[in-house]
């Protein structure tokens, strides 16, 4: 367990068997690792001309994610964190409603109804616990599919990940918790985060297996989380998973200071493991692409990212009443005011309103309660 499991060298040569993954399942995890890493340069360029709000760039995280979102099947959920888009766009979710969501509308996280799964969860690992309470469901609704969430290595010293991981022991949880170790939580370095020696040890804890694999080599990444998918489908309880990898951007495009915490030295060994470069080197080398079919890929995947580009700029802005749409699920029933709009209205100046020094006569009062039925 101390040392990351791996298939592909960086120079692009195979350690072991030739994996049992069909050619056509080794291009489309080629080409989902490159529309992540054009869409995160694409992202974060329309965050620093304001178009989009802050994102959180995945570059260097492409092998992690597409090697653990690739072995799910359909009816099974991902429940992502937020410098996930790379997985996110794999596992289906839209182009332009990521760009909507970073581009601060909220409709952007209502995702299709065919693809399972939950919001990103912004505060730090809370999406663990909501990930171990959809596996409590799929265990109830007796289903086989299977639960696969992520967190960073900051997130594992949340209660969150505690609480999660401690229930889905207890409750022998079809879960994967899948944590994208990139060696940085924003400022704090990987070994000022806890003093284990590996994250995946820290599964033992709670009953359960760990492993730690290089989270630069898409196959290794495959393999393992296939291995974990398959058992917890069988009904064999949780798994751990710690993907050793880098962040190769800035924690955020809101600040650039967080890399420049970073070594040139850090950065430029980091960069030689470039989870695509390296994939692509093996894929050459075994002739499953070559040359044309690697360019195809980049113009087609630049096109469908600018299509989806124009669709966003053209998309009208949400109306400013829509955020009380979503606050309640229906109307109570029990307050005295018939119909949106008025509704909401009276609601929300009532709840956002402090208390009013002195008392308006009695006969006003009784007609302000009233409401629009009293006109
Ligand atoms: C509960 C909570 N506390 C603090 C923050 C601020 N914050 C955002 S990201 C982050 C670091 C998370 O690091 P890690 O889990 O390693 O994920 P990474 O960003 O490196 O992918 C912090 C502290 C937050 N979003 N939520
Ligand atoms: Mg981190």
């Amino acid at each position: 367990m101390d040392m990351a499991q791996y298939r592909i060298s960086p120079d692009g040569t195979l350690n072991g068997d030739e994996p049992s993954i069909d050619p056509d399942t080794l291009r489309r995890m080629y080409e989902w690792m490159v529309l992540g890493r054009y869409f995160d340069q694409k992202a974060s360029n329309l965050s620093t001309l304001r178009e989009l709000g802050t994102y959180t760039p995945c570059r260097g995280q492409e092998g992690a994610q597409i090697g653990f979102i690739s072995p799910l099947q359909k009816n099974d959920w991902f429940v992502p964190m937020y410098r996930d888009s790379a997985a996110m766009l794999a596992w289906g979710y839209p182009l332009l409603q990521l760009l909507q969501y970073w581009g601060g509308d909220e409709r952007g996280m209502r995702g299709p109804e065919d693809v399972n799964m939950l919001p990103i969860a912004v505060p730090v690992a809370t999406q663990l616990p909501h990930a171990a309470g959809l596996a409590v469901a799929k265990n109830f609704q007796k289903e086989s599919s299977i639960v696969l969430t992520s967190t960073g290595d900051g997130g594992t010293s949340k209660g969150d990940f505690h609480e999660a991981l401690n229930f889905a022991g207890v409750f022998h949880l079809p879960i994967i918790f899948a944590v994208e170790n990139n060696q940085w939580a924003i400022s704090l370095k990987r070994q000022r985060q806890t003093a284990s020696k590996t994250i995946a040890q820290k599964a033992t804890a709670y009953g359960f297996d760990g492993i730690l694999v290089d989270g630069n080599d898409v196959i290794a990444c495959y393999e393992v989380t296939k291995y974990a998918v398959e058992r917890a489908r069988r009904g064999m309880g949780p798994m751990l998973i710690e993907f050793y990898t880098y962040r190769m951007g800035p924690h955020t495009t809101a600040e650039l200071v967080s890399n420049k915490l970073k070594s040139p030295e850090e950065l430029s060994e980091w960069e030689k493991k470039d989870p695509i470069v390296r994939f692509e080197k093996y894929l050459l080398n075994k002739g499953i692409i070559d040359a044309p079919y690697k360019q195809s890929v980049a113009s087609s995947i630049a096109a469908k990212i600018e299509d989806a580009v124009r669709a966003f700029r053209s998309i009208h802005p949400p109306p400013p009443t829509d955020m009380f749409q979503y606050m309640y699920d229906a109307c109570s029933g029990t307050c005295m005011i018939p119909q949106p709009p008025s509704c909401w209205r009276r609601c929300v100046r009532a709840s956002v309103e402090p208390p009013r020094k002195t008392r308006a006569p009695a006969s006003s009062r009784r007609s302000q309660a009233a409401g629009p039925r009293s006109t």
